[in-house]
């Protein structure tokens, strides 16, 4: 047998779709896993699945690790009200469904929650996505974990109306970073869900456009710290930025995480990275590459994961050192 490097497996996503219904199908008690740190695509995978299977008569809720409270950006998105404390999440439902999550660490201290139920559903579009369900339904090629979900409600029969079309427009117009990423078929996933009259200048403004003003010096301060290494990536080059706890004071998550699109943008650079500072010694890492490195194989190499072009991970120890294992593992 031989295997074509780059092109798809035989088995397509779409062939685990049966038996991802028949296990939505026969739940009556259902709870949904998005990753820590939530974005909006966990979180509107999440919703838009818990919306469709509490119509449907189903007991089920949606939480999230950490942190304690949903992202102030995400707090006018449809089926919120199911949204529970991760602490109360039920041990020991029919089905655990995990949304947008590469791995069972991303679930955080809701980990263990995937087995302590009958069965264990993973939805998902990260390339470094273990397969840590009974059933995994994983698109790599998948713009969205939301764009995932809308094939699936296809195949299940789910009409999509505004509320649901909301959730998935939020997982898709900032995953695709506001449509700059798209395949084919990714605009016309958004002209379905416009069609149901959701208003996504509204949505894409909320989520990606809308920062307090403290956000401006905090950038200054970042973004003047940024460092150029062009010998690095073999030659290609690396831009970093480091956030100190002191630039990241009593601001929101979403500014935190804007950082890295302007970094990104340096055209001397193949390879970009934020280093966010956590309590203790940590650090939290997002690489972001423009084409031929594949920043999923680096970050997974460092203990984190995610997308060919977009990853994470998570270090200790001193600034410098953080930086220095990046550079070896990046070659
Ligand atoms: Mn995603």
């Amino acid at each position: 047998m031989t295997t074509t490097p780059g092109t798809a497996s035989a088995t397509s996503v779409e062939d685990e779709f049966p038996r991802a219904i028949t296990l939505l199908d026969t739940a009556r008690t259902v709870s949904v896993l998005c990753h820590v740190q939530p974005d909006a695509d966990t979180i509107g995978s999440g919703l838009a699945l818990a919306i469709v299977l509490q119509r449907r008569g189903v007991a089920v809720e949606v939480s999230f690790g950490s942190p304690d409270d949903l992202p102030e950006s995400m707090n006018e998105l449809p089926g919120r009200d199911l949204l529970v404390p991760a602490a109360d999440v039920r041990v020991g439902v029919d089905l655990v469904v995990s949304v947008d999550a590469g791995s069972r660490g991303r679930l955080g201290a809701l980990a263990d929650r995937m087995d302590a139920a009958d069965a264990s559903l993973v939805i998902d579009h990260h390339r470094s996505n273990t397969r840590f369900g009974t059933l995994n339904v994983v698109d790599d090629a998948a713009e969205s974990t939301t764009a995932v979900i809308a094939r699936l409600f296809d195949a299940w029969g789910v009409e999509i109306d505004a509320s649901i079309a909301h959730c998935l427009f939020a997982g898709l117009v900032t995953d695709t970073g506001s449509f700059r990423w798209v395949r084919p078929g990714s605009h016309r996933l958004a002209e379905r869900l416009l069609e149901t009259g959701i208003d996504g200048a509204a949505i894409a403004r909320k989520l990606l456009d809308t920062h307090p003003f403290g956000w401006l010096p905090m950038l200054g301060s970042v973004l003047g710290s940024a460092r150029l290494v062009g010998d690095a990536v073999g030659g290609l080059g690396l831009v970093y930025a480091a956030i100190l706890r002191s630039d990241s004071e009593g601001l929101r998550s979403e500014e935190i995480e804007s950082v890295i699109d302007i970094v990104r943008t340096t055209s001397e650079a193949e390879v970009a990275a934020v280093l966010k500072q956590q309590p203790g010694d940590e650090w939290t890492v997002s690489l972001r590459s423009k084409t031929v490195v594949d920043v999923s194989v680096v970050a997974t190499t460092l203990g984190g994961g995610g997308h060919r072009n977009a990853a994470g991970f998570t270090a200790h120890g001193s600034k410098d050192d953080v930086v220095a294992a990046l550079i070896d593992a990046l070659g």
